[in-house]
């Protein structure tokens, strides 16, 4: 039978030296850490908590059969009483999450600029725990609602533990952290009735945004497609807040964090997102999970932008201030390592649930700056564990230790796992003989950054952190035309659910100094005049680095695009098949989805598997739709109301679709747009492809041709300028 081995490698007694090495090719510290805290149960008998058997687990013991229950039932109190404790406090944000265990690696030596040691070697693997989180839904909410995302990364280095706490928006809500409550007060549901759930769409949100225009800029990227992610993993991550490396020799540089993932950065359209939300809320979260197991590892590359220090004030805007970004044409995102997720936690509660993150873990050779909103974090994480994780020993719960060995004078507080022996729990000491002792700079000690600070205790906000514009313009320009018209719907969807008028006006006199015609189109949706003139002048400049039609991802690839195959009896199966294999072969999930589940009869009378019925699934829950042909089946398709729905809502929200033989005209009976698309096409019988609608007439198994083209519109994930839709 299993035991629990508490200690584990690296646990509280942990082996391994301070400052040793990690990783490379051998096994992962942290999962050799978690093996050790691991309970199996296979093969083992019931006991209670104390380790006693159980002989029966479904009757209380009574005074007769009919009771009553008596209190000396140690077994039935034990079961009641733990579960009437299950539950602790959800985040008070980011309350809904998903993570996954995975290892960073450099590519090359960082020293130049940070003495931090996961840094220094491309041949060291650090490992990581990765928490991807909504922001204002609770945690038993749908994963998709228009939303910040958190990306949060613990990476378990030899130094000590490194949290990267960061979002999937390069920029925040607000300059100063004394405003967050008020801030998550507005926009978590409204106190009185706690509705809506997970939404802004509503007036205390955006009465703070019209009162406090520092928010612009996030609000900017708050209604674009960044925020109705495709997939934890197609999007990118930002530390937000401009740090400090600091390298051997105490030399301090400037430094922003960019995940970039390596399957491009892709979205929802909003229909499909608030589909989803009824659907298949755990939609982000399943994705991450399938995809893992499946062994098609989520990736992402690390990447600084660095600023000498001697540049501190040659910017527009303050690098303190967190409602701006560094434009990346000014300074380019330096690719420095890779971060591959390829572990599921195997415990939701015990992992996903009671991690830790916590601005304040930093090592040497990272160190913060005076950003106003990065110093309130570094309270209000750590405070915020205790409430949620019941006191001071959370660093203790198996997630969140360190994978080298730590040694406090802490003692004693709820849930205390070390057992420290001996008389001394205090320093200086002699009768411990000095330890646990101090190390110096020299000795992997963390050194604060000397940074020279002076100046009159005020609450005031710095000049240079004035000008809530310009970059709320800058990333406006920077938008392809697709990706304004979302955000002119998003701005349209959102007010249009604000009840009271004036703060609908008051957004779009702000919106009016982003870029007038932005505000014009936002007012004409939401019942508000349009402004006459422009609140600012908008100069034109753009940044091509913001738009995520520039982030397609390099090589452009189906890697894990989900594609549904629909058929019925009577479908070609040698096209099927043909279909299912290639793009398999690919990297795409392929499911075939029949009227009902088993088998359908093909063409020829082969039988043909059903992954899924037609009826458990809608086309929201996947990237792209193919139809093979084979008369009979293309017939019933278009006779049943549900596969008609599946491809029309398809083509609507823009995505790839193909079809062979029979299935041409099944496509066009379902999406009117196909057949016109068709038509401008003029080639009848050939492969056809316009704006991501892939076919070929001819009866049959797709030509190389059909599957080249096909997985190129499926690679480019939308195609926003086909006609007749609104997304
Ligand atoms: Fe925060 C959680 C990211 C500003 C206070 N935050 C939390 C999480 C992420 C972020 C990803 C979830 C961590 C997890 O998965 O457990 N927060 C950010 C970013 C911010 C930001 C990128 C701005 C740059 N946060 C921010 C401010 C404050 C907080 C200004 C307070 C002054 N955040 C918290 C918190 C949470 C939290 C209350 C809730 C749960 C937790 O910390 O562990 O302390």
């Amino acid at each position: 039978m299993a035991q629990m081995n508490q200690a584990g490698s690296g646990g509280v007694g942990g082996a391994r030296g301070q400052g040793g090495e990690l990783g490379g090719a051998g096994p992962d510290p942290k999962q050799a850490q978690m093996d050790g805290f691991t309970l199996e149960t296979e093969g083992t008998f019931l006991t209670t908590d104390q380790g006693v058997r159980v002989d029966d687990t479904d009757n209380s013991l009574k005074v007769g059969e009919r009771g009553p229950t008596l209190i000396e039932d140690f077994h039935f109190r034990e079961k009641l009483t733990h579960f009437d404790h299950e539950r602790i406090p959800e985040r008070v944000v980011h309350a809904r999450g998903a993570g996954a265990y995975g290892f960073f690696e450099p590519y090359e030596s960082l020293a130049e600029y940070t003495s931090a040691a996961f840094l220094q070697d491309p041949s060291v693997r650090t490992p990581v725990f990765v928490r991807f989180s909504t922001v204002a839904g609770s945690r038993g909410s749908g994963d998709t609602p228009r939303d910040v995302r958190g990306f949060a990364t613990k990476f378990y280095t030899s130094a000590g533990n490194f949290d990267l706490v960061g979002n999937n928006i390069p920029v925040f809500f607000i300059q100063d952290g004394i405003k967050f409550p008020d801030f998550v007060h507005a926009v978590k549901p409204e106190p009185d009735r706690e509705i809506p759930q997970a939404a802004s769409a509503h007036d205390t949100l955006w009465d703070f945004v019209q009162l406090q225009p520092e928010t612009m800029h996030m609000m900017m990227w708050l209604m674009s497609d960044r925020a109705i992610p495709r997939s934890f993993r197609t999007m990118q991550g930002f530390g937000v807040h401009t740090f400090r490396f600091v390298n051997a020799e105490g030399r301090g540089t400037f430094v922003k964090f960019h995940w970039k993932p390596r399957l491009g950065v892709h979205s929802l359209v909003w229909d499909e997102a608030q589909q989803i939300m009824g659907r298949d809320p755990d939609f982000n979260r399943r994705d991450l999970w399938d995809c893992i197991e499946a062994g098609q590892y989520p990736e992402w590359e690390l990447g600084v932008q660095l600023v000498p220090e001697s540049d501190e004030f040659a910017f527009d805007f303050d690098l303190l201030d967190a409602t701006k970004i560094i434009p990346e044409e000014r300074v380019p995102v330096r690719p420095i390592g890779r971060m591959v997720l390829n572990r599921n936690p195997r415990n939701f509660f015990a992992e996903t649930e009671q991690v830790a993150f916590h601005l304040g873990n930093v090592v040497p050779g990272i160190d913060f700056t005076n950003d106003p909103l990065l110093q309130a974090r570094l309270f209000s994480y750590l405070d915020t564990q205790l409430i949620r994780l019941g006191g001071p020993n959370f660093a203790q719960i198996p997630v969140n230790r360190p994978v080298v060995p730590f040694r406090t004078n802490h003692r004693d507080g709820y849930g205390q796992y070390a057992v420290y022996p001996g008389r001394s729990s205090y320093s200086p000491n002699s009768t411990g003989g000095g330890c646990p002792a101090l190390a110096g700079a020299g000795g992997g000690a963390f050194t604060h950054y000397a940074e020279k600070v002076e100046g009159h205790k005020i609450r005031r906000r710095s000049e240079s952190f004035q000008d809530h514009y310009s970059q709320a313009t800058l990333f406006w320009n920077s938008m392809s035309d697709w990706e304004k018209r979302h955000i002119v719907q998003a701005f349209r969807f959102e007010l249009g659910k604000v009840e009271r008028i004036h703060i609908r006006e008051g957004v779009v006199e702000h919106l009016n100094s982003v870029d007038h015609e932005l505000a014009v189109a936002v007012a004409q949706g939401v019942g508000v005049v349009p402004p006459s003139s422009p609140g600012r002048e908008n100069v034109g400049l753009s940044s091509p680095a913001l738009s995520i039609a520039n982030l397609g991802g390099s090589p452009a690839t189906i890697a894990t695009r989900r594609i549904a195959v629909l058929a019925a009896d009577g479908v070609d199966a040698s096209a099927a098949e043909r279909l299912r294999q290639v793009l398999a072969q690919h990297g795409a999930v392929v499911e075939l989805l029949g009227p009902r589940a088993g088998m359908l009869a093909g063409e020829a009378g082969a039988q043909v598997p059903v992954t899924r019925a037609l009826s458990t699934m809608a086309s929201v829950l996947y990237d792209a739709v193919v139809v093979p042909g084979g008369e009979a089946s293309c017939r019933a398709l278009a006779g049943d109301p549900l596969a008609v729905r599946f491809v029309r809502e398809a083509y609507e929200h823009a995505k790839p679709l193909g079809g062979l033989g029979a299935g041409v005209a099944l496509l066009a009976e379902a999406a009117p747009g196909v057949a016109e698309l068709r038509t401008a096409d003029g080639a009848p019988g050939g492969v056809v492809v316009e704006h991501g609608v892939v076919t070929a007439a001819a009866p049959g198994a797709p030509a190389e041709d059909f599957l080249r083209l096909f997985m190129d519109a499926v690679a480019a994930h939308r195609h926003f300028a086909r006609p007749g839709i609104a997304a």
